[in-house]
């Protein structure tokens, strides 16, 4: 026997309105449906540490599916810190809602429980990427972009690059600040958009600043980086949000207008940036697919992961006149 219409509207009201309730645990949004990132309480960047040269006196815990996490843990791999500051690396735990730790530090088995020690209020998110004292457990800085820019004046050895250089830091910040919004918290507005008004806004907003890098890098006094011959903060802080692009965010954050290979410039770039000493190292396809689908049940609620392109593919040329 055929649902009766009625029926089937009630339904479909009822699942919308717990939908956006499960949306709210996921972030806030105003009025009009527009995703709010939740504010970072680490607004500066904190001074360098006086033992910053000190090998193991500070910890960098990163998670592998997370974007924010994974410009520091770049920025930590470009500039090989790797003896100097230990890097772990948390494991997601959807069905509790946080990181656990892969072994105790300092006591703690969980992310929430070493923040609380270093000091945070009850009521701080304990979020991955964080620097902390290895000793003494003080959290040094817990939010990405101050984070970036510490571990780049960070001591390192000969021959690491300065992903900041002065002459080019009115540049740096430009580009930075446009992905924050558009394109590294963009997809995020995409994808925990509560209406379409708020979703048409948020995806024109990242396909515009797409289309002014793919400019930047295309014109042809450019490149190779965004900021011409140095690679820099700016590359840095885009490479998480496109190298994931083809395998979460387009499928689920519906972030699929216009796929990266039709952004020639914007392609070969992240096939050089890949390219770098050590980049491959962190970056987990099969962990972020896993993590994101499994995650974010409010979009995926049949826990599917669907199939994707194998990373190999994305980083590579592409046939013909793409080719660099
Ligand atoms: N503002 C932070 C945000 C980092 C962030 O949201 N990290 C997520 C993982 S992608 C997290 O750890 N969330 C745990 C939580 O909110 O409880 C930054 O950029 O460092």
């Amino acid at each position: 026997m055929a649902i009766p219409p009625v029926v089937v509207a009630a339904a479909r009201s009822v699942w919308h309105w717990q939908w956006l309730q499960l949306m709210g645990g996921l972030g806030p949004a105003d009025a009009e449906g527009n995703y709010r990132r939740p504010r970072s309480p680490f607004a500066e960047r904190p001074p360098l540490p006086v033992d910053a040269a000190e090998p193991g006196a500070h910890l960098l815990i990163v998670g592998r599916s997370c974007p924010w996490a994974h410009r520091a843990w770049l920025t930590w791999q470009l500039r090989g810190l790797q003896a100097s500051i230990r890097l772990v690396v948390a494991e997601p735990d959807p069905a509790a809602g946080r990181w656990r730790l892969p072994e105790p530090v300092l006591g703690c088995s969980t992310l929430q429980q070493l923040y609380r020690r270093g000091g945070a209020a009850p009521d701080q998110r304990a979020t991955v990427p964080v620097l902390l004292e290895a000793g003494g457990g003080r959290i040094l800085v817990g939010e990405s972009a101050r984070l970036m820019e510490l571990l780049n004046a960070w001591p390192a050895p000969p021959g690491a690059p300065d992903l900041e250089p002065a002459a080019l830091i009115p540049q740096i910040r430009t580009w930075r600040e446009r992905f924050q919004h558009a394109v590294n918290d963009g997809v995020y507005r995409c994808g925990f958009a509560r209406t379409q008004v708020a979703y048409d806004r948020a995806e024109a907003d990242l396909f515009t600043a797409l289309a002014e890098a793919e400019t930047a890098l295309a014109a042809a006094q450019a490149g190779p980086w965004l900021c011409g011959d140095a690679l820099t903060l700016a590359d840095v802080q885009l490479f998480p949000t496109l190298i994931r692009l083809e395998l979460v965010y387009a499928p689920l954050f519906g972030v699929s207008r216009r796929p990266l290979w039709q952004f020639p410039a914007l392609w070969r770039w992240r096939q050089r940036f890949y390219a770098l000493p050590g980049v491959e190292a962190c970056c987990f396809a099969e962990a972020w697919r896993r993590d994101y689908y499994g995650a974010l049940f409010p979009l995926n609620p049949s826990g599917i992961v669907p199939a994707a392109p194998p990373l190999a593919t994305l980083v590579n040329g592409l046939p013909g006149a793409v080719q660099p």
